[in-house]
């Protein structure tokens, strides 16, 4: 127990005190994407938009320019059809508060306008969630997906541990194949005239998750042909996704965020058995594509695809308290009242003050300086 507690003092603590000072030089909002690996679909190499030569890298650092910030200066980044995914992270750890959502991923989910269903264009993008265990700012920990509503509201129809494939089809409908022995294409329509196959990923994408179930009802025969010949809607489910429901309750106030329809509880967190994981921080969030269905008609709006547009801590001053709780570290100015006497590092060697970034303990309290 005692040499646990010590690599975990030293491969977490340390970590999270760098992600923490005062809650004015924080950001409730996304700092950076870490990962973007969207599956094929029409709004891919265009939001955000690939240029010849651009790297993985490059892209992933589009998609930052994209979503790191507030809601009024985002813009959506869309993640292709089924298995499609982004990984983002804030400038701080993320407390898991009891019986309280989170955080919040905010899409381009609507109400349909007939208001026939509850829903009409909810693309829902499935959530994970996943802690810098080993410290070092990377998202190559264990990773934990959100249990949204649809394990309890369709038992039997989500499939779990799915799976597909897709291949390249320069300019052409994209094919895949999924684990089930199934095949399909992502179609082409004449309002997306640019590639549909992530440009700088290789051929064969394969991805891993669950897939939740079709949600797309054709409605054509409840509205005036002459409105619209055709009307398909995409029903919402009740939370737990991204891109699943509005993002505003009121649509016509830009104030009235829908927290609970948006909103992440992280104590939704299951592991692979789908059973409840207890997490107190989390340090990165990942979101992909959850339906695999498109629409049959050619003219109407395609594949299933997840979008996001910007995420937020939904309460960052408590974050910072849980972490100052957690770490027992106070964040320091220079000069900040530091008597260069009687500093002990971590080993207990007499410590220089003015080392930056580094823990030190002074009458028995652990401080570092910024
Ligand atoms: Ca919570
Ligand atoms: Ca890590
Ligand atoms: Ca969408």
């Amino acid at each position: 127990m005692g040499l646990l507690f010590i690599i975990c003092y030293l491969s977490i603590c340390p970590a999270m005190a760098q992600r923490m000072d005062n809650v004015a030089e924080h950001s409730k909002y996304i700092q950076a994407v870490d990962e973007y690996r969207p599956a094929p679909g029409q709004y891919v190499n265009d939001a955000p938009e690939y240029e010849a030569g651009d790297t993985e890298d490059d892209m992933i650092r589009k998609c930052t320019e994209h979503l790191a910030g507030d809601y009024k200066h985002t813009h959506v980044v869309a993640l292709g059809g089924w298995g499609g995914y982004i990984t983002f992270h804030f400038d701080h750890s993320i407390a898991n508060l009891p019986g309280e959502r989170d955080f919040a991923i905010w899409g381009n989910a609507y109400q349909e306008m007939k208001n026939l269903v509850f829903g009409g264009m909810n693309e829902a993008g499935i959530v994970m969630v996943s802690k810098d265990i080993n410290g070092n700012g990377l998202p190559d920990d264990p990773w934990y997906e959100i249990s949204g509503s649809c394990d309890v509201d369709s038992i039997g129809k989500v499939i779990y541990g799915y799976e597909v494939t897709y291949r390249q089809n320069p300019m052409g409908d994209i094919p895949w194949t999924d684990s089930r022995g199934d095949n399909g294409t992502i179609d082409r329509n004449h309002y997306h005239e640019q590639e549909y196959y992530p440009l700088w990923l290789p051929d064969n994408l394969t991805f891993k998750g669950t897939r939740l179930p079709d949600n797309m009802w054709n409605l054509s025969d409840q509205v005036d042909a002459g409105w619209s010949p055709y009307y398909y809607v995409l029903v919402g489910f009740r939370y737990g996704y991204a891109d699943n429901l509005p993002n505003f309750t009121d649509s016509s106030d830009a104030n009235s965020w829908n927290y609970e329809g948006c909103g992440i509880d992280i104590s939704w967190a299951v592991d692979e058995q789908r059973q409840p994981v207890h997490l107190d921080f989390i340090d990165f969030v990942r979101v992909y594509t959850g339906l695999n269905q498109k629409c049959p008609q050619p003219e109407w709006w395609g594949e299933t695809s997840t979008e996001i547009q910007c995420a937020e801590d939904l309460h960052l001053e408590a974050s910072l308290d849980a972490i100052r709780q957690a770490t027992g570290i106070q964040t320091m100015d220079q000069g900040q009242g530091i008597m260069d006497h009687g500093v002990y590092d971590l080993q207990g060697r007499r410590a220089n003050v003015s080392l930056p970034n580094k823990i030190l303990i002074q009458n028995r309290k652990k401080f570092i300086i910024k």
